[in-house]
């Protein structure tokens, strides 16, 4: 549950680093599940996901391994993004007893060549109407500066959407915005790392001698429509706290998040129609990639 001094900081900050949510038992179990499904995969298709853009970062040829949509893969990591450790603080946080998913990626960044992120903000990849989006990373293994961590610029989600470069993946031109300028959330396996939509991070390379792996789920109220519909994905919608209030409720704009995006419609659409567990799942429909 999140404490009054956890929110305010937050509030403060755009961000927030809860030590040990999981304990590290449990983490080590994650990346037992983790690696098994990215090696699953591996095995038949391109699971490769470096955006364009980190080639600003490095010139050294990186890699990103990467899982869309986790919950199609492994019941381990259902239970994980629906557990309440995690959704209570997502809950606290967006301010809402229901918390639905956008969708979430499982990220490995290999040894001696993980891939950088750029500097941005997840706002422009898929625009909210009422900013609720937070990002949750959970790691799954320790996560040190050499192992490039995620790096946040505290405050920043208080200036709103900024212009982004759209070339590579949405990201904020490296001039202004280099990646060891932000602050470096160094973490241990169970740690989550919440942050808003708006906060600007980003992270630097894995020039360690171990794999960083971690999942980064998206969430947001379900009274939040999209802004424009894009960025969707097989599962989108899902329950992961309480319940869907928006079912049948009409918003100003015409949408109707429950309908649209939710396991309404939506669901229906993409689970019964072409696009199965490995093109969706699989995460070709990811962000910027
Ligand atoms: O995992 C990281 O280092 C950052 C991931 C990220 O920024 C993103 O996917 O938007």
């Amino acid at each position: 549950m999140l404490t009054q001094d956890q929110l305010n900081f937050y509030r403060e900050n755009g961000y927030l680093h809860v030590k040990g949510l999981f304990t590290a038992q449990e983490a080590a179990a994650f990346r037992q599940e983790a690696h098994e499904l990215i090696a699953r995969l591996q095995a038949v298709k391109s699971v490769e996901a470096t955006w364009g853009a980190a080639k600003e970062v490095t010139m050294e040829k990186t890699s990103l391994l990467h899982c869309h949509d986790v919950q199609f893969q492994s019941a381990l990591l259902t239970r994980l993004i629906t557990d309440p450790r995690l959704t209570d603080i997502a809950a606290g946080i967006i301010g809402s007893p229901n918390v639905q998913l956008h969708h979430n990626k499982l990220f490995i960044k290999p040894p001696e060549k993980g891939s950088p992120f750029p500097m941005h903000q997840d706002q422009p990849f898929f625009p909210h109407d009422k900013d609720s989006m937070i990002a949750a990373i959970i790691h799954f293994d320790d996560a040190p500066l050499e192992k490039g961590c995620v790096r946040v610029v505290p405050g920043s989600y208080k200036n709103g959407p900024l212009p982004h470069l759209k070339e590579g993946g949405w990201h904020l031109p490296l001039s202004e915005y280099p990646v060891e300028s932000a602050l470096p959330c160094e973490a241990k396996a169970g740690d989550v790392l919440f942050f808003s939509y708006l906060t600007i991070h980003g992270s630097a390379v894995n020039t360690s001698s171990e794999a960083r792996t971690t999942l980064l789920v998206q969430m947001r109220d379900p009274l939040d429509p999209p802004s424009v519909l894009t960025h969707l994905s097989r599962g989108q919608g899902m329950m992961l706290r309480g319940v869907d209030p928006s079912v049948g409720m009409a918003t100003p704009a015409g949408n109707e998040p429950g309908g649209q995006m939710g396991g309404g419609q939506m669901g229906q659409k993409m689970g019964g129609g072409t696009m199965g567990g490995g093109q969706m799942g699989g995460g070709q429909m990811g962000k910027g990639m």
